[in-house]
């Protein structure tokens, strides 16, 4: 089944305002050259004219056209990356500009239109160059004006392409827990092929995703280093936000405990992050994994599994008792549901279209 990865990705670069109208530019001069030298100075003269413009016109257009045509669709967008599109430029700010930067279509084609049809009409070679010129002029200030759009595109391009790319009709696991505890040990160890290395805006840290096959399906595993890993009150309302859009990729959330403390925190400390994951999470089933068991000392071992009789026990760094938790991680994945999510963003995107509407 096809997947869709960070729908951001595939926008193409996007040119500022004063960079479009120098391709355009450039463009309609190098054509220019073309015309023959054969014909007559009038009639050659309308040729060039008239072909340096159309140029420049179709050069523009399709420019506008690209930037705002390579974005996805807002409304239809994966709920993981729509809320983080929320936070990171507004979705509304986003419409408006792609609605403005694509409504300067119909008036450069009028303007286009008028000049294209005056050019035909002259015979005075200099009329034809003011005609030109000052088509190009208008359409340039167009454009111009809405350079702050065309910034906007660039930037949230920009912003939203690093995103971490998630397959959405894979079933997810997240891995949650402090630093050191072992999370991309344990990603490393499962993943089948190299793990991807991906960007999310909120932490300094690169977040794995690492893919696996259990029993027909593909799991995505991932690692979230400065994000599942302290306490909420230390963070601020945008850092929250963007914790629980976690929400829409987690089918099922590892919380890795190491019990043997060598990871540098408490079991207490562990035991209260993870009882801030629940509280965020409540519908998203955790599972609890005390790891490094191959060094934890059977009295720490034993006051874990008084806090958390049913955990699993697993040595990422060798792989035991880790088949285990994974199998049981996918079995906790509601996979009907998932599989009709997947219906519905597959159909989803049947119908999409560009988003144009402001
Ligand atoms: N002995 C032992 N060491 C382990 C085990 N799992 C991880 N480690 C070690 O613990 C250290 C931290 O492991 P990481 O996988 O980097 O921990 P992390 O949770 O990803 O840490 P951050 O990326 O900082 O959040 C590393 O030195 C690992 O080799 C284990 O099962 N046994
Ligand atoms: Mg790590």
């Amino acid at each position: 089944m096809a997947s869709a990865l960070n729908p951001f990705k595939r926008i193409p670069t996007i040119m500022t305002a004063d960079e479009i109208i120098e391709f355009a530019h450039s463009k309609s001069k190098k054509l220019s050259m073309k015309s023959s030298k054969e014909i007559k100075k009038v009639p050659r003269a309308k040729i060039r004219e008239y072909a340096r413009l159309a140029e420049f016109g179709k050069q523009i257009k399709s420019k506008l056209k690209e930037s705002v045509e390579g974005f996805p669709t807002i409304d239809r967008l994966h709920p993981f990356y729509l809320e983080l599109t929320e936070i990171l430029v507004g979705t509304d700010k986003l419409k408006k500009s792609l609605g403005a930067v694509y409504s300067c279509l119909p008036p450069i084609e009028q303007i286009l239109r008028d000049h294209l049809e005056a050019l035909k009409l002259t015979e005075d070679a200099k009329q034809m160059k003011k005609t030109r010129s000052a088509a190009k002029g208008r359409i340039a200030s167009i454009i111009r004006a809405t350079s702050k759009n065309i910034d906007f595109l660039i930037e949230a391009k920009k912003k939203l392409a690093s995103l971490p790319g998630i397959l959405v009709d894979s079933p997810t696991i997240v891995c949650a827990g402090f630093p050191n505890v072992g999370k991309s040990t344990l990603v490393r160890e499962v993943s089948t092929a190299e793990p991807e290395i991906a960007y999310y805006p909120f932490t300094t840290k690169n977040v794995i995703i690492g893919h696996l096959k259990i029993r027909d399906y593909r799991v995505q595993i991932v690692d979230t280093p400065g994000i599942l890993d302290r306490p909420m009150s230390k963070r601020n309302e945008i850092e929250r936000q963007a914790i629980t859009a976690l929400k829409y990729l987690a089918h099922v959330i590892v919380f890795i405990i190491d019990p043997s403390e060598a990871c540098g925190w408490s079991i207490d400390d562990q035991m209260n992050l993870l009882r801030e994951v629940q509280r965020m999470f409540p519908i998203i089933p955790i599972l609890i994994a005390f790891n490094k068991i191959d060094i934890t000392f059977p009295e720490k071992l034993e006051e874990a599994r008084k806090l958390v009789p049913n955990a699993y026990e697993i040595t990422a760094t060798d792989g035991t008792g880790v088949p285990e938790l994974l199998q049981d991680a996918v079995d906790e994945v509601d996979l009907d549901s998932l599989q009709d999510s997947i219906a519905e963003h597959v159909a989803s995107l049947k119908k999409r279209k560009p988003d144009t509407s402001d």
